[in-house]
């Protein structure tokens, strides 16, 4: 039985990917985030539907004694981590840069790039002690191209992607697949959390066109989690199929 952890599990891509997962079967689970009702709420029913061994913890990535406390507290049965799925991430606002938040860049560079490398640092050791893993890394279209009012956001993405390639380069000696995917526009909580709570602001960024949903993102990784041995994915990019690129979509 593999043990696949979870970051930002309580929404969107983090959820689905922990119910596919579970159903998939031959996974135990290690689900984070901050939210403790949610995270509690997730794990009676994975173990309700699936069976799923389960464990649950609830710390804030930005916070790297948190998240040494949280892996310090993992029981024994799941140490073996043999996928990370660094997920935990967002948007914070989407102003011309001017006009932007300072506080706003301090929460997507401190979530979205050094709470990745907290939690990969804390993961990677146990990796290198049995000589195998696979890492994926929830980058983004914006770790490709750079759009408007969204410079700090798409910062962040590509340095996910320049750790993705740096790691792969670095780990591949010891038998760790480091892969990464790259979405467009998927409605989750994302656009609620960019506009500070604006639901009426988020409903917009989807107006005219039919986005990806988290089960795209959850077929994806599992495409990714069920290559033979000898195969790694660098990266999967994947689009609503009426967007072209991070700037031009067709809205009907
Ligand atoms: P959601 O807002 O639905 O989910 C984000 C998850 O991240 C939540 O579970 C949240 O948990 C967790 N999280 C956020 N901040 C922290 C923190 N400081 N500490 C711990 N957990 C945290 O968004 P998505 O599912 O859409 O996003 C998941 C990832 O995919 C992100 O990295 C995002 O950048 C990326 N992405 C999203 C796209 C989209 O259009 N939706 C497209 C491309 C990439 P909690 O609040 O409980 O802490
Ligand atoms: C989220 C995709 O294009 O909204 O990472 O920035 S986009």
């Amino acid at each position: 039985m593999k043990t696949a952890l979870i970051t930002g599990a309580t929404s969107g891509f983090g959820r689905a990917i922990a119910f596919r997962l579970a159903k998939l079967s031959g996974y135990k689970l290690i689900i984070t985030g901050r939210r403790s009702e949610r995270l509690d709420e997730l794990t009676q029913q994975l173990q309700a539907d699936f069976s799923t061994e389960v464990v649950a913890l609830c710390f804030d990535v930005r916070d790297n004694n948190a998240c040494k406390k949280a892996f310090k507290s993992i029981p024994e049965t799941f140490q073996r981590i043999d996928i990370l799925i660094n997920n935990a991430g967002l948007a914070a606002g989407a102003l011309p840069f001017d006009q932007s938040d300072l506080a706003d860049y301090d929460q997507m560079i401190d979530t979205n790039v050094k709470g990745l490398l907290y939690i990969t640092k804390l993961v990677v050791p146990g990796m290198i002690a049995q000589q195998s893993g696979l890492i994926i890394n929830l980058s983004s279209i914006a770790g490709i191209e750079v759009y408007p009012n969204g410079s700090v956001y798409c910062a962040s993405k590509h340095a996910v992607n320049a750790i993705t390639k740096g790691l792969r380069i670095d780990l591949v000696k010891h038998g760790i697949k480091v892969s990464s995917v790259s979405p467009g526009m998927a409605e989750t909580e994302f656009s609620v959390v960019r506009y500070h709570g604006d639901e009426e602001k988020a409903k917009a960024v989807y107006s005219g066109l039919t986005p990806l949903n988290a089960e795209d993102i959850a077929d994806t990784i599992e495409f990714i989690v069920t290559r033979p041995a000898h195969v790694s994915i660098n990266d999967i990019q994947i689009n609503p199929a009426q967007q072209a690129n991070t700037y031009v979509a067709h809205r009907v």
